[in-house]
């Protein structure tokens, strides 16, 4: 049931650096090998269905501005079919080998969960249909637990026992379709699970029901045989003032409080870090160190405006941080590169689309050519091993294999004359070395 919304637009080529056809990649091809892998293989780029088919470019001041010439702007099931196959041939243009959507973006809320469900089958058998025809496969899936009124206090952390109640089967049936299309994982997004004011919040029982609430899910998803990861996609604010699940550490600490860190691992967004205060370079650290770096929302936020603007990322410097993490962390399979991303409000034909996740892929596929080839250098690497030197033996090894205590090291200590040298952190030269690759 192939589609035909963009006539104009043939299947997006590797072209070169040197070329100047904007529907081409000039560092994105998908079969070039880099460190025994293909980039398509490293890089495992995903497409969101509710930032590109199903936002209209509103923003809190004005009206949607998108032309999208496919949608007759009507909430029923039909043209959700329809939107459907023009998904398909807008992520098979584009070379996407993943997507990932959110229950109510790919199908209409109806007047009850009995007839939500009903009309989530009727697109999710097109979905199906679709990755068969094309081999395009889910990246995860997730519901959407905060656009509708009844979560105004939010899902699983609402006062309201029947929302939480509400919630929990709306995630069922959402965790029963991800594994009906093979979803590589599921994600959890906390949209209003956090509070507007303290002065009418029981904090310790919101993050308790939040707790049962993913508990209850893994439970759910043993019970179906859902084999792919969970993962919670941390973010501070927006739109709640604070966000339980704030940032890689607090997402951390909380699966470790409940028990949970076997179930899950992190789903990252740039702009999620940078609203909690950190790069995203340090979320990804953060979580790897904990073995728990799952997948990227990549995106970019902009330094003028302090809210989540979710931009396509062009900036080579941070692709490249993101891919230095990745690339340490052995890959991000089975997560992936996902573009939660939207093109802006005065971007608002339908070859914008293109034109926003051309120059993310291409972003990316710098930073990771950029990365391996910092790391086939070997400079950097040698440079921070060498740092930790002074741990590879004697008192250093000692204490990191637990065979010194207090005493043992002032001993140590006082049986010295005076310390090992200090050597320079390199910052500035470190700083240059990175710029040679970019
Ligand atoms: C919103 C989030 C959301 C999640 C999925 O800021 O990024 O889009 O990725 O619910
Ligand atoms: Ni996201
Ligand atoms: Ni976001």
């Amino acid at each position: 049931m192939a589609s035909e919304a963009f006539p104009k637009i043939k299947k997006i080529r590797y072209e070169g650096p040197d070329s100047k056809n904007p529907l081409a990649f000039r560092y994105y091809d998908e079969n070039e090998i880099i460190e025994g892998k293909t980039m398509k293989e490293h890089l495992r780029f995903s497409v969101v269905y509710w930032h590109t088919f199903r936002n209209g470019l509103s923003d809190p001041f004005g009206l949607p501005t998108a032309i999208r010439p496919w949608d007759d702007g009507t909430d029923s099931v039909k043209n959700a079919q329809k939107r459907a196959v023009v998904a398909f041939e807008f992520f098979e243009k584009l070379g996407a080998p993943f997507y990932a959507f959110h229950d109510r973006d790919v199908a209409p809320e109806g007047a009850s969960l009995k007839q939500s469900n009903k009309n989530l089958d009727a697109v999710v058998k097109v979905l199906k249909a679709e990755q068969e025809r094309t081999g395009i496969k889910l990246l995860w899936g997730t519901a959407c637990l905060f656009a509708h009124p009844r979560y105004m206090h939010g899902a699983a952390t609402s006062c309201n026992a029947d929302v939480f109640a509400y919630a929990a089967a709306q995630v069922k049936k959402a965790l029963e379709v991800t594994k009906e299309l093979n979803g590589e994982g599921y994600v959890f997004w906390g949209g209003r699970e956090g509070y507007s004011t303290l002065l009418n919040t029981n904090l310790k029982r919101e993050i308790d029901h939040l707790g049962r609430f993913l508990q209850l899910a893994v439970d759910y998803k043993k019970k179906i045989g859902f084999k792919g990861p969970f993962y919670i996609e941390p973010k501070p604010k927006e739109p709640t003032k604070h966000q339980y699940d704030s940032d890689a550490a607090a997402c951390l600490n909380f699966l470790r409080e409940y028990d949970l860190m076997d179930h899950f691992k992190l789903n990252l967004e740039t702009n999620h870090a940078t609203l909690a205060g950190h790069t995203m370079h340090h979320e990804l650290e953060v979580a790897a160190a904990a073995g728990a770096l799952g997948s990227i929302d990549a995106n970019t936020g902009d330094p003028m405006l302090g809210w989540d603007t979710d931009q396509f990322p062009t900036d080579v410097y941070l692709t490249t941080q993101c891919m230095l993490s990745i690339l340490g962390n052995g890959g991000i399979a089975p997560g992936g590169v996902n573009f939660d991303a939207k093109v802006r409000r005065e971007s608002f034909e339908p070859i914008d689309l293109f034109h926003g996740h051309i120059v993310g892929m291409d972003a990316f596929a710098r930073g990771l050519k950029a990365a391996a080839a910092i790391r086939a250098d070997g400079r950097l690497g040698n440079f921070v091993t060498e740092r930790y030197s002074s741990w590879d033996e004697g008192i250093g090894s000692k204490i990191e294999s637990g065979k010194a205590n207090f005493k043992d090291l002032e001993k140590y200590i006082l049986g010295k004359s005076k310390i090992s040298k200090n050597t320079s952190g390199r910052q500035e030269l470190l700083e240059g070395l990175i710029n040679e690759f970019i």
